[in-house]
């Protein structure tokens, strides 16, 4: 199975709230249906939040320990990103991959903000049936702050042991290490400074940094090859499902 996020700056515009980019999003779906045929791999989707749902979550202080508005916090976050999702979901249908969605606060747990489990055997069980489960930022319930922000990392952390890889589709080359494209990323070159990844973190963010970001993928790599790849650029993402060469970075504990 193949794991592949969407990243919110890939499918949404971040400088503008609820901006939705219809034309890329489009060509992604349609970059993952011609390569799933072709190579009969199955694929579940992982989205962002961007400019849906970041916004109210920084608005009520949804990630921090103390949540305020919490009720109408939750219920405007949730229903951004329901609508964000469902954009997606219906662009899915027109491309023939029958994707079910499973917004991810309602399958996960939380304990002050970090992720406690996640129900892999719903994912599995809709692959099993031939649909493409498709999971992605939400609001969710947490043991200890009342709610917490369940991010697209997440949720691909929770489901990287079902994974044979793992596709983070950003809007950079790869993850830029004095002022370079790393092609393997290893846990020695980290940190990343600010003027490394100048370009990939926005300020409307609530769920951390390109740091914490990384660290996330390292820790995933034990589990599943993890790759960074530019999903702005045609035809990249494609390319690395058929397992071509092309620039992009490849994390390795
Ligand atoms: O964009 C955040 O998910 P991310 C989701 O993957 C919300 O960090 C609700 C802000």
């Amino acid at each position: 199975m193949i794991l592949i996020k969407l990243g919110g700056s890939v499918i949404t515009d971040k400088s503008m709230e609820y901006s939705f980019k219809e034309g890329v999003v489009k060509r992604l779906i349609q970059e993952i249906k011609e390569a799933s045929t072709k190579t009969k791999q199955r694929v579940i989707l992982v989205h962002g939040g961007g400019s849906f749902g970041h916004p109210g979550a920084k608005k009520y202080g949804l990630n921090t320990p103390r949540p305020h508005d919490t009720a109408k916090g939750t219920a405007e976050v949730q229903y951004q990103m329901r609508r964000l999702n469902q954009l997606i979901m219906n662009i899915m249908l027109e491309n023939n991959l029958w994707g079910v969605s499973i917004p991810g606060g309602l399958v996960s747990t939380f304990n002050d903000g970090k992720l406690e489990s996640i129900k892999t055997e719903l994912f599995e069980a809709l692959l099993g049936i031939g649909t493409t489960p498709v999971t992605f930022g939400d609001v969710a319930i947490d043991r200890k702050r009342d709610v917490t922000i369940c991010s697209g990392d997440d949720l691909m952390m929770g489901l990287a042991s079902l994974a044979d890889r793992a596709i983070f589709v950003t809007d950079v080359d790869g993850i830029i290490k004095d002022g370079n494209i790393v092609k393997i990323f290893t846990k020695d070159m980290l940190p990343l400074t600010t003027e490394d990844h100048k370009g990939s973190e926005r300020k409307i963010d609530v769920t951390g940094g390109m740091n914490g970001k990384v660290k996330n993928m390292l820790k995933m790599s034990s589990m599943c090859q993890t790759i960074v790849v530019n999903g702005k650029i045609e035809g990249r993402l494609k390319k690395v499902l058929l397992g071509e060469t092309i620039i992009c970075t490849e994390v390795r504990r």
